[in-house]
């Protein structure tokens, strides 16, 4: 990616971007943590605050076992239809500098993200070094304690034909006036169907258990492998030079835990997010860096000097959108 001239106006403070580029420019080994709001300005809603509430329910009470036990059909409903918007949604400027960055720093930068919806890697982000906590929506397991039943990168929508979205005639195509669109069942003046556990995907390992998303609820473990290589780049024993902590509320842990264990192994934060009162817990010290906005605009920016100016045609969505 070359350099442009012609770059955009600045969004963050000059004497912050410079320091911040010079300490990225002196720091061997990185961390990203990631959470919704890197995606938010791809469309994808955030799971607190004013995108939290799916139809009356908090977005963060349907992602639970007890949830998925009490009612699978309204907790399928809401995931598939995470999955739909999802598939519809493309990565932004902010899932293309990560992806460029780290193809540029290799194993030295790794990438902690709270993010479910596929699109850093359909932005081309290197999987070695891309640590999904929290799972994909794109995996599919079996919800049955007895059986380790899991397929990885279902990308069928709907799932099964009972939690297909329901549409009402289109006018939005002029010239296809047999066009549908989605109704928003995000939405509580749009009835939603209650589904049957019958109705809803089934194992063919065990033919017993109800299917699941692969995704991480509270009260799991979060994935064995990505635990194991989170813990080797921090138990290497080196120093950790800069976590830049982006698009998360630093709310749900292990993952906000990761900004500590990253400042005591020396590491300097730079927070990147709409609301400057999601800091990380323990706070904002000496020498870290708040760039407050919209991520999609700010990291192409403090990546620049690495990366050089995102271009049209280095955006390429994998997914093919
Ligand atoms: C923008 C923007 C823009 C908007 N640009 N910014 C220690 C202390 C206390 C509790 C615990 C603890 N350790 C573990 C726990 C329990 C629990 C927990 O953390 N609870 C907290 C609520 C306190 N943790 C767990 O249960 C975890 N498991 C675990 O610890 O296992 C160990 C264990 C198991 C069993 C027994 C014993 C130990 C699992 C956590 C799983 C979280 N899962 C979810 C759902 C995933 C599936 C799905 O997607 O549906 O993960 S919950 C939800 O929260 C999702 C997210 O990844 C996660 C974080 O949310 P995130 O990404 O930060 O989103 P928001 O909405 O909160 O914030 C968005 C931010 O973006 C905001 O700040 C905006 O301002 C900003 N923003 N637009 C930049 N354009």
């Amino acid at each position: 990616m070359a350099s442009s001239a012609a770059s955009k106006p600045s969004v963050v403070d000059p004497t912050d971007l410079k320091s911040f580029q010079d300490h990225l420019k002196n720091s061997k080994r990185i961390l990203a943590l990631l959470g919704a709001g890197l995606s938010a300005s791809s469309g994808l809603p955030t799971f607190r605050g004013a995108g939290g509430l799916w139809r009356t329910h908090d977005a963060t009470e349907l992602a639970t076992p007890e949830a998925f036990a009490r009612d699978p059909g309204l907790v399928w409903q809401f995931y598939n239809y995470r999955r739909h918007m999802a598939l519809g949604a493309k990565p932004n400027p902010a899932h293309y500098a990560l992806a460029a960055l780290a193809k540029k720093r290799g194993d030295e930068f790794i990438t902690l993200s709270q993010n479910v919806d596929g699109l850093s890697p359909r932005a081309g982000h290197p999987a070695e070094t891309l640590k999904l906590l929290h799972g994909s929506l794109f995996d599919l397991k079996c919800s049955s304690f007895f059986c380790n039943h899991m397929e990885r990168d279902n990308y069928t929508d709907p799932v099964c034909p009972a939690l297909a979205i329901p549409t009402e005639p289109g006018t939005d195509n002029p010239i296809d006036t047999t066009a549908k669109r989605d109704l928003d069942i995000s939405n509580i003046s749009v009835p939603l169907p209650s589904i049957p556990a019958s109705e809803l995907p089934h194992c063919p390992t065990c033919q017993t258990g109800l299917i699941r998303p692969g995704v991480v609820w509270f009260g799991e473990s979060l994935p064995g492998k990505v635990m194991d290589d989170v813990d080797a780049f921090f138990d290497s024993g080196e120093q950790v030079d800069l976590i830049m902590v982006i698009g998360t509320s630093s709310k749900v842990y292990p993952a906000a835990g990761y900004v500590d264990d990253a400042r005591a192994m020396g590491a300097r934060v730079a927070v990147v997010n709409m609301d400057r009162r999601d800091a990380p817990k323990s706070g904002m010290c000496e020498g870290d860096w708040m760039f407050e906005g919209d991520a999609a605009a700010i990291l192409p920016e403090l990546f620049r000097e690495e990366i050089g100016e995102l271009k049209e045609e280095d955006m390429k969505d994998l997914a093919g959108n």
